[in-house]
């Protein structure tokens, strides 16, 4: 097989019809207040999308994190270039997935396993300040994974934390992605709209927007940044679990204008293990409910992914008649 590298130039990368609707639309949830779980659960069942407030990260490890992913962002191209090497983690630019879609942004993606951070060539700063991050992250993951079984109404409450943080083998990543401000056009596609494969993504950005959610009319919205909140979604693993109650939100990133300054975020993707079985859990089905999705192992799901472009309905295959 001969390997082609495409180089990526600014009009390969497609642009996004912006929209001009407000910000009204995300709910925001204090985790924790009484009645966070039933919050929760309205929110996946709406939007699928929430933001969380007094979520327990201390702003300074996030602090720490920007400004170290800041550094290594700013190293010469061929530097970075030198943790591009383990597909589909390390460093990339431009180029998102193997299936050629493109992106105004550079990034890092990582696998995480017992919370440690799965890539030894990192500078060791990075690498530290991304573990203890991580660490934070997903506490703040089991929490809300608790709430969702709670706002379910499931008898136990840890069913769904057992499948991601407290499973061996669970298929944890995190991703640090930097978009620097484009110098040539506007509205220029950051990350291509997708929904996430996994169960939940939790995701904290710096103070530049660009992040936008589709409603379930259709309509996109921008998302306001806001570095002190952490940002929710759910996943497709999560709506077949819950059999479409819980809605896996479409969402999309554009670039920042020339100018501007650049956005980072940081998400934390948390999916279970290869041999996951991935079905609506039986005690939310109602007498006669039918399973929407045909069954599948996340192991599956992942490798089917992988064959898919970044906007294609993922789930669609695994849907029943
Ligand atoms: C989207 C969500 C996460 O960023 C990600 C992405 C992954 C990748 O960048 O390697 C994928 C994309 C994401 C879905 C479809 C496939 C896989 C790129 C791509 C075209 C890390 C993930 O798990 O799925």
């Amino acid at each position: 097989m001969v390997a082609i590298t495409v180089p990526c130039t600014i009009d390969q990368i497609p642009l996004v019809k912006c929209p001009k609707a407000a910000n009204a639309a995300v709910p925001t949830i204090d985790l924790s207040a009484p009645g966070a779980a039933a919050a929760v659960a309205d929110a996946c069942r709406g939007v699928g999308f929430f933001r969380a407030t007094n979520h327990g990260v201390p702003a300074a490890l996030a602090e720490a994190l920007e400004s170290r992913a800041g550094a290594f962002f700013a190293l010469p191209h061929k530097d970075k270039l030198e943790h591009s090497s383990a597909r589909p983690f390390g460093y990339g630019s431009k180029t998102i997935g193997p299936n050629g879609d493109v992106g105004w942004l550079e990034y890092l993606l990582l696998s995480v396993g017992s919370s440690t951070i799965q890539a030894s060539s990192l500078p060791p700063s990075l690498r530290a300040a991304l573990e203890e991050y991580t660490v934070a992250v997903r506490a703040v993951g089991t929490r809300v994974l608790e709430l969702m079984a709670e706002g379910l109404g499931l008898a136990d409450r840890s069913a769904l934390r057992r499948m991601v943080v407290d499973a061996t083998g669970s298929d944890e990543m995190v991703r640090v992605n930097h978009y620097p401000a484009c110098p040539l056009a506007s509205s220029v596609t950051g990350f291509g709209e997708h929904t996430d494969p996994q169960i939940i993504s939790v995701l904290r950005s710096n103070r530049t927007g660009g992040l936008q959610i589709m409603l379930r009319d259709g309509r996109w919205v921008p998302v306001a940044p806001d570095p002190d909140s952490l940002f929710v979604n759910v996943g497709d693993a999560l709506q077949v679990l819950t059999n479409g109650r819980f809605r896996s939100v479409k969402h999309r990133v554009v670039a920042p204008e020339a100018g501007k300054q650049s956005r980072l975020s940081v998400i934390y993707f948390g999916g279970p293990a290869a041999t996951q079985r991935i079905a609506p859990l039986p005690e939310l089905m109602r007498d006669g409910e039918q399973s929407l999705y045909r069954e599948f192992t996340w192991g599956e799901y992942k490798k089917a992914a992988y064959k898919t472009r970044l906007g294609d309905h993922r789930l669609g295959p695994f849907e029943l008649p």
